[in-house]
């Protein structure tokens, strides 16, 4: 799996495929992206802040991830990580500027403020190529407190998920913590998919988000490991191959509209 997604070829039009990582404050976004470079590297691997169990969220500014590096062979994967969402209009990352994400108009590094960036902003893009656009929309829910995750948080989430339905982005979920559900699972992650209590919880992922459960994907993070683990790097990679597919399926279909326009124009 790792090689093939090495050699993975995409579209000539981006330079890489471009995903962005969202969900309530402490879901595991930034654990995902450590754990992807980790298997990558094939080591232990820490760029992106993680947090210890807190309620405001520990990321707080727009920043881009690549997968890979010189030494390991560069792979044409991107991940962006944002701001946790949080209840309320002032705190946690606005869904305005989640939107302006999935867009392009946002550039890398911007920090994220009480209200939503401006257009006279220097991190603001005004005419963003499909090059600088998210290609798959990921949401990041935490299996073992998905039942505390507040109506206020969901609804957030439904209203990016609304944008992202409109301008054609893929969407898929995944689902963290896996060994905090499940004892079984917390042994092997490879008994992730016979589990019944994971299983409840991706059916009460899919009724609260309103997705088919075969956009659902349960993961496991590193988190207190200090060396990789077989049965972790094959379940993630399992559906890293999914996420790249989608992603992957949008662009052709955005080079192809745009190949009719420029036609007809
Ligand atoms: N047991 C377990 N813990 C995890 C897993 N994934 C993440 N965690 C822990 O959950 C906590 C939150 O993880 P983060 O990756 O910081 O979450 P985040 O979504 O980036 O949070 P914010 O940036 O604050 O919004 C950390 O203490 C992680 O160690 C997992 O799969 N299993
Ligand atoms: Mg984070």
């Amino acid at each position: 799996m790792l090689a093939y997604l090495r050699r993975y070829r995409i579209c000539n039009d981006i330079t890489e495929l471009r995903f962005l990582l969202y969900g309530p404050v402490g879901a595991g976004k930034s654990s995902t992206i450590n754990t992807i470079k980790s298997i990558f590297e094939e080591r232990q691997f820490i760029t992106c802040l993680v947090s210890t169990e807190t309620t405001a969220s520990h990321t707080i500014d727009f920043q881009k991830f690549t997968v890979g590096s010189e030494k390991s062979g560069r792979t044409p994967i991107a991940f962006y990580d944002v701001m946790g969402l949080e209840e309320g209009q002032i705190q946690g990352v606005h869904t305005d500027d989640i939107i302006k994400a999935l867009k392009g108009n946002i550039r890398n590094g911007y920090k994220f403020q009480r209200t939503p960036i401006s257009e006279d902003s220097d991190y603001y893009n005004k005419d963003p190529t499909l090059n600088d656009k998210i290609h798959c929309l990921v949401s990041v829910l935490p299996a073992d407190k998905i039942r505390l995750t507040s109506d206020a948080v969901i609804d957030k989430m439904r209203i990016v998920r609304r944008a992202a339905s409109a301008l054609g982005i893929p969407q898929m979920v995944l689902l963290t913590r896996v060994d905090k559900t499940c004892e079984i699972v917390k042994e092997s992650v490879n008994k992730v998919y016979q589990s019944k209590k994971i299983k409840e919880k991706m059916q009460e992922c899919s009724n609260k988000l309103g997705v088919p459960m075969n956009c659902i994907f349960p993961v496991q993070n590193y988190y207190e490991e200090t060396h990789l683990r077989p049965d972790i790097n094959r379940l993630m990679l399992d559906t890293l191959i999914q996420l790249v597919h989608s992603a992957s399926d949008f662009v052709e279909r955005q080079t192809e509209t745009t190949g009719n326009q420029k036609l007809v124009e």
